[in-house]
């Protein structure tokens, strides 16, 4: 279950100091700290839906490509203001792709972890939905959610669940003006708020988790480094070393769904 587990001590200097454990005494370790945490903070990544069948973006070297644009093109401020139809094509076919897929374990293990703690906060950068879906509450939705439009102009919010007739751009019912998905494109700031409060979780977390993610979008990625600075116990979940990896006190090297499955097991 788990390829290799690394236990490294971070200093804020960076000076690492590398202790190889056997995976179990570190899984132990995990563990042992959940259990005696009172806040916990928990980003997530694509990584985390590659079990419901989500492609991610990165992970396993292929790029994310679609009608010869790469995802950082198709998915940004500037297609958006060059050809918000080409932006709906691009988010309808995921959509289509998304929506017979299921929350996988990873997800159900991280709503369990949310009914046994006082105190918890998950920040997805998935758009996803399904940790909703998996039971978790209140989820800070940092890139937005590919199930939800909005207008450009009132910021009318629709569920294209429910609310959806088909015509593209859908026009607002309240004002007319065309609406766009409600997710944040690169070069778009994050929703008001919810960057803020998923930093002030990361400032009081005693023990933070990083799953499934290349570690590379901000201001996403700021949020460890937030938990780390003010003191939290790191834990990275996945398969590869990322960039943040080195950066961690612990790195559980292996798929979500069996890793955090075997943290909260009560066993
Ligand atoms: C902003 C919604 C400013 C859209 C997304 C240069 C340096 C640093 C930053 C920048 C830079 N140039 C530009 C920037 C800023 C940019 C950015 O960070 N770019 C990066 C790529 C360099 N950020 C932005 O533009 C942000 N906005 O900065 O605004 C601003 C200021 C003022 C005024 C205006 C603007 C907005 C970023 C949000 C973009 N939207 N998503 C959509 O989905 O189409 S980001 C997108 O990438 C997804 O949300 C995705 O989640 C995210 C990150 O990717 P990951 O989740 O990490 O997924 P990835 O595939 O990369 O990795 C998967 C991982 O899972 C791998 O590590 C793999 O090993 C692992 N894995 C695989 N299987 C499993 C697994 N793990 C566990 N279990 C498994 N089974």
């Amino acid at each position: 279950m788990l390829d290799t587990a690394v236990a490294r001590s971070a200093t804020i200097a960076g000076e690492l100091v590398m202790h190889t454990n056997t995976a179990s005494d570190l899984l132990q370790e995990v563990r042992a700290r959940l259990r005696r945490a009172r806040r916990v903070f928990v980003l997530t990544g694509a990584g985390v839906s590659a079990e419901s069948g989500v492609p991610t973006f990165r992970g396993g070297g292929n790029a994310a490509v679609w009608k010869g644009m790469p995802f950082s093109l198709i998915s940004s401020a500037e297609m958006l203001e060059r050809d918000l139809p080409a932006v709906w094509e691009w988010f309808d076919y995921r959509r289509d792709a998304l929506k017979d897929l299921q929350p996988n374990p990873a997800h159900h293990a991280l709503a369990k972890m949310q009914d046994n703690l006082d105190s918890f906060a998950l920040g997805t950068q998935n758009i996803d939905d399904l940790h909703t879906r998996a039971g978790s509450r209140g989820v800070l939705e940092l890139h937005g959610n590919i199930w939800r439009a909005r207008c450009t102009r009132c910021q009318a919010r629709i569920d294209l669940r429910t609310a959806d007739e088909g015509e593209r751009p859908p026009a607002c019912r309240t004002c007319g003006a065309p609406m766009r998905p409600d997710v944040v494109l690169f070069g778009e700031m994050l929703p008001a708020g919810v960057f803020e409060r998923a930093a002030a979780a990361a400032m009081r977390c005693d023990l933070c988790f990083v799953v499934g993610t290349s570690a590379l979008v901000y201001p996403a990625m700021q949020l460890p480094e937030i938990a780390l600075q003010a003191g939290a116990y790191i834990v990275e979940i996945n398969p590869e070393q990322t960039p943040f990896s080195d950066r961690c006190h612990a790195t559980l090297q292996g798929r979500a769904g069996e890793v955090l499955k075997a943290v909260t097991s009560d066993g």
